[in-house]
C-alpha cells in the first residue's frame, strides 16, 4: 500500500514524523510546506487505497480534502494540536488528536510511541515555544541541563527554518530538512554533525542582527511599532524577533509591518505580555484576526498605516 506523509514544515511536525518513521520506516510520498502553510492536504486528492499519515495541521482548516481522501478508501491516522472543530467520524479515520495547551503533536506521538525517541518530542516542544513541558520531559528522562539546551537550539533552530512566506525564503526545503536528519536516531548525534545545522544557526544570527539594528519606528507609553523592508531575512525572523520584542519589554505593546512586494504591509501584533488583550480587536478593524494576545493583518496598505498607528495608541 502506498504510503503518503503530510507533515508541518516546523519542528513539531518534522521531528513528530521522524519519530513515527523511525518505529515504523516506510518510503513515503511526502507533502509539507513553510510553516504558515496548513492547506497540505489539498496536495494529496489524488490519493485511493493508501495510508496518510498527517501531522501538525488542523483538520478543521482542512476538513473538505479530508472527508474526500476517506471517501477515497484512504486510512488516515491525524496527529494534532491544533483547533479541529468537529472531529471526523469513520472507521477508517485514526485520530489522535488533543487541543490542551500543553501538548504539541510531537508529544502526542512520543505518547503513542510510549516514550521511545522522546528526545525529539522534548527538541518539537521547545520549537514549540512550550517549555514547561519540554522541561517536564528532559526531567523525565534525567538529561542534564546542557544536553537539554542542545535540544532546545536543535528545535528552535527547525523551527526558525519553517518561516517565510514561501520555500524560497527558507534556507532549506522543510523536507530537505527532514531527509537530513532522518538517518539519526540519537539527536546529539545530529546536532555533532549536521553541516545543514550549523549553516541555520549561522543564519538565525546574521537575521537577528540585521533586525536588532532596526531602530523603532514609533515610541509611546503605548508601545513600539518596528518596520522591516522586503527581504526574506525579515519574513524568516519576524516572529522571533516580535516575541523576544514582548518579552523584553512586558508592559508594552508591539507591532511589526514588514513590507511585502505589493507596496502593503503584512502586519504582527503582540498585546503587552502583562496585559495580554486587544490584539485581536485591532487587527479586526484592518481586515486581520488572530487571538487576543497575538493577532495579524495581511496586507494593510500604505494609506492605512497611518490610522493604524492611531488605533494601536487607542487599544494599548
Ligand atoms: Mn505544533
Amino acid at each position: 500500500m502506498p504510503y503518503i506523509d503530510i507533515f508541518n514544515g516546523d519542528a513539531d511536525g518534522i521531528c513528530a514524523l521522524h519519530q513515527l518513521r523511525l518505529q515504523n520506516p516506510q518510503k513515503s510520498r511526502l507533502v509539507t510546506g513553510v510553516k504558515r502553510d496548513t492547506l497540505l492536504l489539498q496536495h494529496a486528492l489524488s490519493a485511493h487505497d493508501s495510508v496518510i499519515t498527517v501531522l501538525d495541521i488542523s483538520s478543521h482548516a482542512n476538513r473538505e480534502p479530508l472527508l474526500q481522501l476517506l471517501n477515497q478508501a484512504n486510512t488516515v491516522h491525524y496527529f494534532d494540536h491544533h483547533f479541529a472543530g468537529e472531529i471526523v467520524e469513520s472507521p477508517l479515520f485514526h485520530s489522535h488528536i488533543d487541543t490542551s495547551p500543553g501538548v504539541c503533536t510531537s508529544i502526542l506521538v512520543d505518547r503513542y510511541l510510549a516514550g521511545k525517541y522522546r528526545l525529539w518530542a522534548v527538541a518539537a516542544a521547545f520549537g514549540d515555544n512550550l517549555h514547561a513541558s519540554a522541561f517536564q520531559l528532559a526531567e523525565s528522562l534525567k538529561l542534564e541541563p546542557k544536553k537539554t539546551a542542545e535540544l532546545r537550539e536543535l528545535g528552535e533552530l527547525i523551527n526558525y527554518n519553517a518561516y517565510g512566506e514561501t520555500l524560497a525564503d527558507l534556507h532549506f526545503s522543510p523536507e530537505t530538512l527532514y531527509l537530513s536528519l532522518h538517518p539519526f536516531s540519537d539527536p546529539f548525534e545530529f546536532i555533532q554533525s549536521s553541516s545543514e545545522l550549523k549553516q541555520l544557526r549561522e543564519g538565525f544570527r546574521s537575521d537577528m542582527q540585521k533586525a536588532e539594528e532596526k531602530q523603532a519606528l514609533r515610541k509611546s507609553s503605548a508601545g513600539r511599532i518596528f518596520q522591516f523592508p522586503n527581504a526574506a531575512w525579515s519574513r524568516r525572523v519576524s516572529g522571533v524577533f516580535s516575541n523576544q520584542l514582548a518579552r523584553e519589554s512586558p508592559e508594552q505593546a508591539h507591532a511589526l509591518l514588514v513590507e511585502r512586494t505589493d507596496g502593503t504591509f503584512l502586519v504582527g501584533v503582540r498585546a503587552p505580555i502583562a496585559r495580554p488583550f486587544g490584539a485581536d480587536t485591532l487587527c479586526l478593524k484592518f481586515s486581520g484576526g488572530g487571538r487576543v494576545a497575538a493577532a495579524g493583518i495581511n496586507q494593510l496598505a500604505p494609506e492605512d498605516v497611518e490610522s493604524f498607528f492611531a488605533a494601536f495608541e487607542k487599544q494599548f
